[in-house]
């Protein structure tokens, strides 16, 4: 564009700045008199909108957070342990109250507990054994007495871990002989025949030169020539020489037989008695011998057997032959043993119970009107009346015509 300005001739030319397109990234031209104006997108600066704007300059991430920007905006990435939008806010690692007893310090994220005393663990959960570290001394025994402990001290020793000595003759130090106890120690008195700090060593006396007590006697020393003999069990004597009869007192029973022995018996029982001193009366029986439901009663070396009914012998074992001799059972029958009891088994034509009776064969009538029935074994006879001879079978029945003799009636 051209115009006139003055009585001079001259002119002006306005030139658009904007037509180089000089504001860089996307920056809005705006023309003016002889210059131009850039306005810039979001995120840039400069006359030309050259730089762009770093959002991160000012710092505005906290607790060491890292800084990044994305198109004009800034974000902040949180350490571990905090957040926010500039990871201003600490997290509380004690928030959620986990130690059940004593004080929280937060470690951020996580927590320490300082317990109190006689609890330990993570959360101070567990509640410590005092007696864990053996705090007794001298074999003093610890006892857990709840947040502490107390020492049971073994004899000779006191105090609260038994570091304290009160008596030294605790542990009987001496030997052979009796301890006296000092205040900063002990004195042994010796046993006679014994010497030494401890009596630890035998005086050589005339119990260990001669050894005059036999049978494991025990020697005591009294002066260089006297001593006693102390016996073992079953031996007398000075020097315990003689062997004592322990039979003298009939220690044995049931006319056992006593054999003596070294400090003591020996009994050689009867046959049916047992025991040290033979007092026992074996059970003879024990092994159940008699048999069939007898019972049995206990004898000296010997049993007897009360039979059950029916049955006899020494163990009850035999089944009594109750058929005997003669037998029973009549007419031809055989008799069968039963216990306490027998059966006869008849011969045809018989029955009762000793086969005495002879079956009435002419209860049916089998001889008619015109016969007379005669019973027979196991048949009958047929003897017609005067007048009548012969046979006739009709309905089932003989019928006397002359003399009819049947063997048996099927
Ligand atoms: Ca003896
Ligand atoms: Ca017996
Ligand atoms: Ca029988
Ligand atoms: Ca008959």
């Amino acid at each position: 564009m051209c115009h006139w300005d003055g009585p001079g001739l001259h002119f002006q030319v306005n030139v658009n700045e904007c037509n180089t397109q000089p504001c860089a990234n996307n920056g809005t031209c705006v023309d003016r008199d002889g210059a131009r104006q850039c306005f810039c997108k979001f995120g840039f600066t400069g006359a030309s909108c050259e730089f762009e704007v770093d959002e991160c300059a000012s710092s505005p991430c906290r607790n060491g957070a890292i800084c990044t920007t994305v198109e004009g905006i800034y974000r902040c990435e949180c350490r571990k342990g905090f957040s926010g939008l500039h990871c201003e806010n600490v997290l509380n690692g004690c928030a959620t109250v986990p130690c059940i007893r004593g004080n929280c310090t937060s470690l951020l994220e996580t927590f320490s507990c300082t317990c109190p005393e006689g609890y330990e663990g993570a959360r101070c959960e567990i509640r410590s054994n005092p007696c864990d570290n053996t705090p007794c001394l001298h074999d003093g025994v610890c006892v857990d007495t709840g947040f502490a402990f107390s020492c049971n001290c073994t004899a000779g020793f006191r105090g609260a871990t038994c570091g304290e000595v009160v008596n030294f003759c605790a542990g009987d130090p001496c030997i052979n002989g009796d301890c006296i106890p000092g205040k900063s120690g002990f004195l042994c008195r010796c046993n006679p025949g014994f010497k030494g700090a401890f009596c630890e060593k035998a005086i050589d006396d005339i119990c260990t030169k001669e050894q005059p007590c036999q049978h494991g006697a025990t020697c005591v020393f009294m002066n260089s020539t006297r001593y006693i003999c102390v016996c073992a069990n079953g031996y007398q004597g000075e020097r315990c020489e003689h062997d004592v009869n322990d039979c003298a007192v009939n220690p044995c029973l049931n006319g056992g037989s006593c054999q003596d022995e070294h400090g003591g018996f020996r009994c050689v029982c009867r046959q049916g008695f047992s025991g040290k001193d033979c007092s026992v009366d074996i059970d003879d029986c024990a092994q159940s011998p008699c048999l069939n439901g007898g019972n049995c009663t206990d004898l000296v070396d010997a049993f007897r057997c009360e039979c059950a009914v029916g049955y006899g012998s020494k163990r009850c074992k035999q089944n009594i032959d109750d058929c005997g001799t003669p037998s029973p059972c009549q007419n031809g029958a055989v008799c069968r043993d039963l216990v306490a009891d027998y059966r006869c088994e008849c011969q045809a034509g018989y029955e009762g119970r000793f086969c005495q009776v002879n079956i009435d064969d002419c209860i049916s009538s089998p001889c008619g009107p015109n016969g007379q029935c005669v019973d027979l074994v196991n048949g009958f006879d047929c003897r017609c009346i005067p007048g009548r001879s012969g046979k006739e079978f009709f309905a089932e029945r003989y019928f006397c015509v002359g003399v009819l003799r049947v063997a048996a009636l099927s």
